[in-house]
């Protein structure tokens, strides 16, 4: 083989490469092409860059061969390749079906594996079209029901819709989010002790997977997850009876349960105690989630599930209420003096939450969320469990930004923050600054 045919098959590997591309973006629709190259261009770029690292290490192989007319080094060089393959292989535990990844066993019960079947990743493109791009992912935290006043018992309707869309994690940074009614975390639903619930949940048709609901705060196997299971298009409905008070978890309960869980499908209940919960000013809404993607945090483009993080518990974003929050306006606000609540929830699925608030204290933790039990006062961090809840109180007492944090505070990074912003008159029988008469205006009190 001559060196300008070593070449010839080089360009050839890379122009099918490329004809493939372009083949496989013009069957998705022109309409979204220029949308789809921009989500995955940085995957494209990867994949090409594998195939050149691949090609340019057999020519080189081959043309060492070639000059030394050694059959010897021939020989070594396909034991070395030989040998180096074996022992790769032998060391991965093998797929039982043509999955992403490839080399991944686990023993989820019924042996649904948390991955997914790469004719999936097929599927996905080629439904691109179908799927809502959704301009923002992250529910308000202030979207949260108002207190129910009321002494009797009623039948609530709740409406679930589950569905599978493309949003925005952190900026340019899009994922494949599957949602309760097109956003993370669901809609929170608010019902009395007492109440009957009857709940509607439908999956969306352009969803490529079946979904369904486990409400904590049902009483019946699965939490209702046995009678909600639906298919792409399918509806069901279920009745329950709030029984317990408290503040539950609902999330998707369709195998495999983590992956499903880690693409955002959870919410919040509250079950209010017959006789309400205490007035306050504010109230908000907000559940911490994981997202296991391919790549290194911050990764721009379409980024991809990634089930071997997800096994491992390392996820690559930490968020509150489905996304980064970003540096611009504050969507919580109060003022001076407010009593706030905050309905806090962890719909995991592999880390505790260390709730704080950085510059305040709460005044009261329903801890675990169990109404009915005494609450915890003054207390500066709470737990906040996978798959279960806390309400904190506090009294916003100074003007300024409380910063919610999970203080495993390297998970700041991956965007486990928001700020309350308190609006009002400085108190400086709380908080001030001390004059040194040196002029200089000393503001730096460090930590919190
Ligand atoms: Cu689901």
């Amino acid at each position: 083989m001559t060196k300008n045919n070593l070449i010839k098959i080089l360009v050839g590997v890379v122009v099918v490469l490329v004809l493939a591309i372009i083949i496989m973006l013009i069957s998705i629709g022109s309409g979204s092409l220029s949308e789809l190259f921009m989500l995955i261009r940085y995957v494209l770029l990867q994949q090409i860059g594998v195939v050149l690292v691949l090609a340019a290490g057999g020519f080189y192989i081959i043309r060492v061969v070639w000059r030394l007319h050694s059959k010897p080094l021939a020989i070594a060089l396909a034991v070395l390749v030989l040998g180096g393959g074996l022992f790769v292989w032998g060391n991965e535990t093998h797929s039982p079906h043509f999955a992403m990844p490839a080399f991944m066993h686990t023993y989820h019960p019924g042996d649904h594996r948390p991955d997914l079947p790469l004719s999936n990743i097929m599927k996905f493109f080629a439904a691109y079209d179908n799927f809502e791009k959704v301009e923002d992912i992250g529910r308000d935290p202030n979207d949260v029901p108002p207190p129910l006043n009321r002494d009797w018992s009623e039948t609530v309707e709740v409406y679930l819709e589950t569905k599978e869309v493309i949003a925005e994690v952190a900026p340019e940074v899009f994922f494949n989010y599957w949602t309760y009614n097109a956003q993370v975390p669901g809609p929170m639903l608010r019902v009395r002790e007492g109440d009957t619930v009857n709940v509607t949940i439908k999956n969306h048709e352009s969803s490529l997977h079946s979904h369904n609901v486990d409400l904590h705060a049902v009483t019946g196997p699965g939490g209702g997850a046995t009678l909600s299971r639906v298919a792409p298009g399918e509806t069901k409905g279920f009745s329950w009876k709030a029984l317990n008070p408290g503040l539950y978890i609902y999330h998707c309960a369709t195998a495999n349960v983590s992956t499903h869980n880690s693409h955002g499908q959870y919410g919040l209940i509250l079950v209010e105690p017959e006789e309400g919960l205490p007035e306050v000013d504010k109230e908000f809404y907000i559940v911490q989630g994981e997202l296991y993607t391919k790549g290194k945090t911050g990764k721009k483009g379409l980024t991809v599930f990634d089930s071997e993080a997800l096994l491992d518990g390392i996820p690559d974003y930490v968020t509150f209420n489905g996304r980064i929050e970003t540096n611009g306006e504050p969507r919580m606000k109060a003022s001076v003096g407010d009593k706030i609540r905050i309905y806090v929830g962890n719909g995991g699925v592999n880390l505790i939450s260390s709730f704080h608030p950085i510059g305040e204290i709460f005044d009261l933790v329903y801890d675990e969320g169990g109404i009915g039990s005494e609450p915890l006062q003054n207390i500066q961090t709470t737990a906040v469990l996978p798959g279960g809840a806390s309400i904190v109180e506090f009294t916003a007492d100074v003007p300024g930004s409380i910063i919610l944090v999970d203080h495993a505070l390297a998970r700041m990074n991956k965007g486990a923050w928001a700020i309350i912003e308190i609006e009002g008159e400085a108190q400086p029988d709380i908080y001030a600054p001390i004059d040194m008469g040196d002029g200089v205006e000393h503001t730096e009190y460090g930590g919190h």
